[in-house]
C-alpha cells in the first residue's frame, strides 16, 4: 500500500493552526513528536519547565478560589461552550487524533463525540448537583448534605485516549467548580495543545473565566510527580498502567490526596452455546482488534464452550487473517499501527512467551506498508491456549486475543475473575439464567459486565472504572462527580433548645 508520508508534516500544521494552537507551540521545542502511521516526525513541542508547571498549579489555585463561588449553572456554560467548539472541528480534531495515535479516522472522530457527549452531559449535570436532606433525631433540627468543589485537580492521561479522557475529568471537575492541570501522554502533546486551544476559545466566548482555570503541562513523568505531590492538588485522576499506578497510589495516599485511578485491564469475553454467533464475532472483532488493540477496555481472552470451540475459533481464524492492516486514515483498514517499537517489542515477546507453553499462534506478524518503514503494523494475533498460563494474566497492550475452552459456566466465569485486573467483561448468551448470572454478585467482578456485546466502546453515560488492579476509580456518567467534590454534613437547629444526640444530657450551670 503506498502513503503519502510527506504530506504529513504538513497536514499536522494545517490542522494545528485551524484549530488554534500557535505554530511557536509545535514548531520550537525538545519534545519530538512522532506519527504511528509512518513513524515520521511531525513535530516538535515545547516541554512546560518545573517553574513554569509550578506556576501554573499556583495559579489554577487562585482560578480556582473565583471558579468555586460561580453558581454552577453558569459553569456549566462553560463546559456546554466547550462542546460546541468540539463539535465545529469534530473532524478536525478527530484527524488529528488518527495522526497522533495510529487509531482509525471512524474512531479518531469518535473519541471527539466522547468528548461532545460528556460536555452536554455535564451541562445538564450543572443544574443536577443535589444533596440529601436527612431525617434528625432532634426536634425542631435538620439534616442535609451539601457538596463543594475540591480544589485543583490533576488529570495525568494516556496516548490511547489523548484527549476524551481528560475531558471525562476536566467537563465534571470544571462544572462541580474545581480548577484542572492537565499532564497528557508525552506521545500525544499536539492533541492536547488543540484540546487546550479549544477550551481557550470556548472561554473566551463565554467570559469571565479566571485565567489560569485549565492549564496543560507538556512533558515526561517528572510534571506527573509535580501534580501528585503538590499538596495544592486535592485530587489526581491517573489513567496508565498497573505499574504507573504503583507508583502514583501511594505518594497520593501519603499527602491524604484524593485519587482516581483508571489502570490496565484484561477484559474477558465468555461465549456460551446458545450465542448468537454471527453479532458475537462482530462483538469480538470490535473489542480485539479495534485500536489495534490499545484501549484499556480491549478484548484479551476469550472464553469459548467447548461445543462451539472449533466453529468460533475456525471463523475468527478467516477473520484475523483477512482483516484489512495498514494506514488507518485508509477506509478498508480495521487495524492500524501500534504506537512505537517497545510497544511492538513487548507484543513479540508475549507471543514467544505464550508459544513457549504450548500455544497456538495464528497471526502476529510485522505487516510492510509501503513509505512507512519506520512504523509498526502488526496482523492481529489469535492465540489458542490451554490454560490461562502467566502471560494470559498479564495486560500486554496489543492486538492478542487468548482463546480458552470450558465446559460449565462455573468454570467460565471462575477464569473470567482469575486475573488480577478487574476493567471490562462480557458474556454472549441467549440464556438469561447465564446472562443473570454473569451481572450478579457471584459473577464477574469488573467493574464494567455486558452481555452481548464486546468490552470495549462504552458509552458516557455510565460510570466507567474498574476493580483490583484496575485502581477502583470511576468518571464519566452516573454519579462520578461526586468524586469532584467535598461532602459536608450540615446540622441546623431552628428550634429554641439545644437537645443533644444520642439522648445525652450536658447542663451546664451558670
Ligand atoms: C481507555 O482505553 O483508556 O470503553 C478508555 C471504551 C472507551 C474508553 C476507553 N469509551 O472503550
Amino acid at each position: 500500500m503506498a502513503m503519502n508520508a510527506i504530506g504529513l508534516e504538513h497536514e499536522v500544521r494545517e490542522l494545528l493552526t485551524r484549530l488554534g494552537v500557535q505554530e511557536s507551540r509545535y514548531t520550537e521545542g525538545e519534545l519530538v513528536v512522532r506519527t504511528p502511521i509512518t513513524g515520521q516526525v511531525i513535530a516538535h513541542v515545547a516541554k512546560t519547565s518545573g517553574p513554569a508547571a509550578q506556576l501554573a498549579i499556583d495559579a489554577a489555585r487562585q482560578a480556582f478560589l473565583v471558579w468555586r463561588n460561580i453558581p454552577a449553572p453558569r459553569r456549566g456554560e462553560l463546559v456546554r461552550a466547550l462542546g460546541e467548539e468540539l463539535r465545529a472541528e469534530v473532524e478536525a480534531l478527530g484527524r488529528l487524533v488518527t495522526i497522533e495515535t495510529g487509531k482509525l479516522l471512524t474512531e479518531g472522530c469518535g473519541e471527539v463525540q466522547e468528548m461532545i457527549d460528556i460536555c452536554g452531559f455535564a451541562a445538564g449535570l450543572s443544574r443536577q448537583l443535589t444533596g440529601l436532606t436527612i431525617a434528625s433525631e432532634r426536634a425542631h433540627h435538620r439534616m442535609m448534605e451539601t457538596w463543594h468543589p475540591l480544589g485543583v485537580v490533576g488529570v495525568i492521561s494516556a496516548f490511547n485516549f489523548p484527549v476524551a479522557v481528560w475531558s471525562w475529568n476536566a467537563a465534571l471537575a470544571l462544572v462541580c467548580g474545581n480548577a484542572v492541570v492537565w499532564k497528557p501522554s508525552e506521545k500525544a502533546p499536539l492533541t492536547a495543545l488543540a484540546t487546550q486551544a479549544l477550551f481557550e476559545r470556548a472561554a473566551a466566548k463565554v467570559g469571565g473565566v479566571p485565567a489560569g482555570l485549565c492549564a496543560l503541562l507538556v512533558g515526561d513523568a517528572q510534571l506527573g510527580e509535580l501534580l501528585v505531590d503538590s499538596p495544592q492538588v486535592s485530587l489526581v485522576s491517573a489513567t496508565g498502567s498497573t505499574t504507573m499506578g504503583r507508583a502514583v497510589g501511594p505518594r497520593l495516599a501519603k499527602r491524604f490526596a484524593r485519587s482516581i485511578l483508571e489502570l490496565g485491564g484484561n477484559n474477558a469475553a465468555i461465549v456460551c452455546p446458545s450465542a448468537d454467533l454471527d453479532l458475537t464475532l462482530r462483538g469480538i472483532a470490535f473489542s480485539a482488534m479495534g485500536t489495534a488493540g490499545q484501549r484499556c477496555t480491549s478484548l484479551r481472552r476469550l472464553i469459548v464452550h467447548e461445543s462451539i470451540y472449533d466453529n468460533m475459533v475456525t471463523r475468527l481464524k478467516r477473520v484475523y487473517l483477512s482483516v484489512g492492516v495498514g494506514d488507518p486514515r485508509e477506509s478498508g483498514t480495521l487495524v492500524g499501527p501500534l504506537i512505537d517499537a517497545r510497544s511492538f517489542a513487548a507484543m513479540q515477546s508475549a507471543l514467544e512467551e505464550a508459544r513457549a507453553v504450548g500455544a497456538t499462534v495464528t497471526g502476529g506478524e510485522r505487516v510492510g506498508v509501503d513509505g512507512a518503514a519506520e512504523a509498526f503494523y502488526v496482523r492481529p494475533a489469535l492465540v489458542e491456549i490451554a490454560e490461562q498460563a502467566a502471560v494470559v494474566k498479564r495486560e500486554t497492550f496489543a492486538p492478542i486475543l487468548f482463546v480458552l475452552k470450558y465446559r460449565e459456566i462455573e468454570e467460565a466465569i471462575a477464569l473470567q475473575n482469575d486475573v488480577p485486573q478487574g476493567l471490562s467483561s462480557s458474556i454472549f448468551t441467549l440464556n438469561m439464567r447465564e446472562a443473570e448470572r454473569f451481572v450478579s454478585a457471584s459473577g464477574s467482578d469488573c467493574g464494567i459486565a455486558n452481555v452481548n456485546i464486546g468490552t470495549s466502546g462504552a458509552e458516557i453515560g455510565g460510570a466507567f472504572g474498574g476493580e483490583k488492579e484496575t485502581g477502583g476509580g470511576r468518571e464519566s456518567g452516573s454519579d462520578a462527580w461526586k468524586q469532584y467534590m467535598r461532602r459536608a454534613t450540615n446540622t441546623i437547629n431552628y428550634g429554641t433548645d439545644l437537645p443533644l444526640a444520642q439522648g445525652v444530657s450536658f447542663d451546664i450551670a451558670e
